[in-house]
């Protein structure tokens, strides 16, 4: 598969309903919570160029531990086991090796049919906030699908071209609370524990919209852009839209959206700006709905806070410093 990354510059009609979870290999929930055990669920949405898939293989991150797959009617299931870096403790026992690799073989999943692939394990000694990248190949006869791609402590998945399917570590106490409430509950978990990832992370607040979790990427040299990544939540009965921001720090400041369409991954300027419904929040985040300052006067460097002004439509503007986190290795893809 070509999965080519475009900057989508023109106002293509894009229809409403693709995602990046209908053409990567994802998990079928982007967070997992520390020290329980739980069952991830690996979707594969599709074949190779059109070719059915015979086996699925994962790698499992050190830190996911005592995995143990679901076996699937017409698939053989192949463990291999290795040595973990660490010793971890299962219910007393020093564990220091188990899987480390995952096989699912022998079956035919058409290109036409979607399917998902189960691990029940438990993420232990991982900090709430990382993410746990499991590359993952699929093989289709003589042809394969490599997810692969990790992106680097702090770096922007937008460069990736065939990314990893990744999880989100949630704090255990935090999930825990959201357990108690319904499901939407659970996106404020992940919003806590972003949050406490982010020193110096405000709250900032205009009538009924809240603006959490606001950071910028640290630029490399030569990098022409820099990143904006924040959470709004509309505690209104009102639905509101963030239609524009300014910086002081750069030219312009647009609002993207970074989504796959088909299999291509594309970013395009929202000229219309986000929507943030009544009652709901919207998580401007990597690979997701992003701000991108254009025409940056200083690159911004870790430790650097920008200032950006966000306008909604029916709240008004909105001040919001963001703390400037440190840089991957890698750009924004915006080059
Ligand atoms: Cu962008």
């Amino acid at each position: 598969m070509k999965t080519k990354m475009i900057l989508a510059v023109t106002g293509l009609c894009l229809s409403a309903g693709w995602q990046q979870a209908e053409a990567h290999v994802s998990f079928a929930t982007p967070n997992v919570t520390a020290e329980k055990t739980t069952v991830i669920a690996l979707q594969v949405p599709h074949g190779c160029d059109g070719q059915p898939t015979n086996e699925v293989r994962i790698s499992l991150p050190e830190g996911f531990v005592f995995a143990k797959p679901q076996p699937k009617p017409g698939w053989q299931l192949e463990i291999i086991t290795g040595t973990y870096a660490k010793t971890y403790d299962n219910h007393g026992d020093k564990v220091t090796s188990g899987p480390v690799e995952i096989r699912w073989k022998g079956g035919e999943l058409a290109d036409a049919f979607y399917d998902t692939f189960n691990i029940q394990g438990k993420v232990s000694g991982i900090e709430a906030g990382a993410n746990l990248a499991f590359p993952t190949v699929q093989l289709c006869g003589d042809k394969q699908e490599a997810w692969t791609d990790v992106a680097k402590d702090g770096a922007d998945p937008h460069t990736l071209k065939s990314p990893a399917p990744t999880l989100r570590v949630v704090a255990a106490d935090t999930a825990a609370q959201a357990g108690h409430d319904h499901s939407a509950m659970h996106m404020d978990a992940s919003t806590s524990a972003a949050e406490a990832k982010v020193e110096n992370a405000g709250t900032y607040t205009a009538g009924d919209i809240t603006v959490t979790s606001a950071y910028a990427r640290a630029m490399l040299p030569g990098q022409p852009v820099g990143g904006g990544y924040l959470t709004v939540t509309n505690k209104g009965a009102i639905d509101d839209r963030l239609v524009s921001a300014t910086s002081p720090s750069a030219g312009t400041v647009e609002i993207h959206e970074m989504a796959m369409q088909g299999e291509t991954m594309r970013m395009r300027k929202l000229n219309d700006g986000v929507a943030v419904p009544a009652g709901g929040t919207v998580e401007l985040k990597p690979g997701g709905f992003h701000l991108m300052f254009m025409k940056v006067k200083a690159p911004f460097k870790a430790g650097d806070s920008v200032l950006l002004t966000l306008t909604f439509e029916k709240a008004g503007p909105v001040e919001v410093l963001l703390p400037v986190k440190a840089a991957g290795t890698t750009g924004t893809g915006h080059e």
